[in-house]
């Protein structure tokens, strides 16, 4: 039977690279069909010979209407939103995307559920911005932070991701609870994201951008000035591990999954051991640290690590990329390859 998949926000960081995954498939997807949604072209690297593209608001109600009536989606990757820090620019932008946008593509899955009389499974980015440490030393104390506790978060985005994993929770288990008969409901998966850093694309409007910043104006040669504290600590993860926890969540037994929403992370590092990885490979980078103050409160507010032991429980989760294989393996390999020309030209 082919699948058919829909992926919002697919010219975004994690969206390129899940394209760029179904796209690139040994097996191809001559029998799945994928549809792509973004407000932005796709990224150039990804196959578009293979995807459907529509370039648009996911709060577009013409958008959705052609979604719901032209297809039946199998599994959903809504990877669409306003992160952090843009969310703080524009805080009722965050919540129009994050909030109405989400609720109106659960809505269309649970339309597409009960039709065909069969869950579609709903893949939710969801992040370590719904924690809210109260203070430095609270997060110190708090250490690897678990899915139950801390749920205080300080942004408007890390409320728009808590509200929407509750609500996703909600059509997952007790939709339209009075309804004369039960009806087929949606199939809610959310992953608390810690900060992911890629090598084929650069954040936008994160908070945790400074991971991914400094290692990709190293590989440019080019200085860069961090906006956090060098002993600001965050859990990361590398993009391809990011992209294998949406993939082995969606195919793991409904049955087996105990909670809606779980952790992953890989490695839990400061702004200056940051440097110290990125210094390994770039002696001559030139990083300095000058904090702005609220984007540091925020990284302030969130875990400096997280745990994930339930995602390794129920769906056997473990990180194929640790500490030392993200950076040797996977990071400073591919990403002075990247910038090879551009490091080239600069050098003249
Ligand atoms: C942000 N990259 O900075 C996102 C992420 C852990 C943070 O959710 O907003």
């Amino acid at each position: 039977m082919s699948k058919s998949y829909l992926v919002t926000g697919a010219g975004g960081e994690i969206g390129t690279s899940l394209l760029k995954h179904f796209t690139e498939l040994s097996d191809g997807l001559s029998d799945a069909n994928v549809v792509a949604v973004d407000l932005n072209d796709l990224h150039p690297e990804v196959n578009q010979k293979r995807i459907q593209f529509y370039k648009g608001s996911i709060t577009s109600p013409e958008l959705l209407e052609t979604l719901e009536k032209k297809y039946q989606f199998d599994e959903i990757f809504h990877l669409a939103g306003v992160l952090s820090t843009g969310g703080e620019k524009n805080p009722l932008l965050a919540h129009q995307v994050n909030v109405d946008g989400t609720l109106k593509l659960l809505t269309m899955a649970q339309k597409h559920s009960e039709a065909r009389k069969s869950p579609v499974k709903f893949l939710f980015p969801s992040t370590i911005a719904v924690y809210g440490l109260r203070s430095v030393a609270s997060k110190e104390l708090a250490s690897r932070v678990s899915e139950e506790s801390h749920l205080e978060p300080a942004t408007m985005y890390g409320n728009n991701k808590l509200y929407c994993e509750r609500l996703g929770e909600y059509f997952s288990k007790n939709y339209n609870l009075l309804a004369a008969t039960p009806t087929t409901k949606l199939d809610f998966r959310a992953l608390r994201f810690p900060g992911l850093i890629s090598v084929d694309t650069l954040p936008t409007g994160g908070t945790s951008d400074y991971g991914a910043e400094m290692v990709h104006a190293a590989a440019r040669g080019e200085s860069y000035e961090c906006f956090v504290r060098p002993d600001t600590r965050l859990p990361f993860m590398v993009m391809p591990d990011a992209v294998t926890s949406l993939l082995e969540l969606a195919a793991a037994p409904r049955e087996a999954l105990r909670q809606t929403s779980y952790n992953v992370t890989s490695f839990a590092l400061t702004a200056e051991e940051i440097a110290s990885e990125v210094l390994r490979f770039y002696p001559k980078a030139q990083i300095t640290f000058n904090p702005h103050p609220q984007r540091q409160y925020i990284c302030d507010t969130w875990p400096g690590d997280i745990n994930d032991d339930a995602a390794r429980r129920d769906w056997n989760w473990s990180p194929a990329y640790d500490l030392r294989r993200s950076f040797d393996e996977y990071l400073m390999p591919a990403i002075a390859e990247r910038y090879r020309s551009v490091r080239t030209a600069n050098a003249k």
